[in-house]
């Protein structure tokens, strides 16, 4: 009976959300310009052990990639797509501007409503996160493309 007691309270230990341990601060989700695809930054804070965010999905959205930015042999930052970004233990991933993102494809939301996100993790979890969808700003991520006028 004791180790009954035990097995169960091992498994509760177990069961419990390992999610719960990953919060996500300050989801912004800017919509592209045309055809362009949205961009998502996001803090994530884990409580927990290390884990690696692999992959992203939307009902919001056709396809959701991980992106991040590489100096090319010329100097230049180019954007490149990766496998996962890693979670530290006890540490904070940040998804910024000029650094890791989330590059969203095929929007099929409202403009101005909200969009939901869910992130999964290689341990398993799923932390789902809902974003007001806003339009890009001028002298955002790419004003490059804004200059003249
Ligand atoms: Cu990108």
């Amino acid at each position: 009976m004791k180790k009954f007691i035990l097995f169960c309270f091992v498994s509760l230990l177990l069961a419990a959300p390992a999610h719960a341990e990953i919060m996500a601060m300050q989801p912004n989700v800017k919509l592209g310009i045309g055809e362009r695809p949205a961009v998502m930054f996001v803090m994530l804070h884990n409580k927990g052990a290390a884990t690696r965010l692999v992959s992203a999905a939307s009902p919001d959205f056709e396809r959701i990639e991980l992106h991040t930015h590489k100096k090319n042999p010329y100097g230049m930052m180019r954007m490149v797509q990766v496998d996962d970004f890693a979670l530290p233990a006890n540490g904070m991933l940040a998804l910024k501007p000029g650094g890791h993102h989330l590059m969203l494809f095929g929007f099929k939301g409202k403009k101005g409503g909200d969009v939901r996100i869910d992130l999964n993790f290689a341990n398993g979890a799923t932390l789902t996160v809902r974003a007001m969808a806003s339009r890009r700003e001028k002298a955002g991520h790419d004003k490059m493309h804004h200059h003249g006028h």
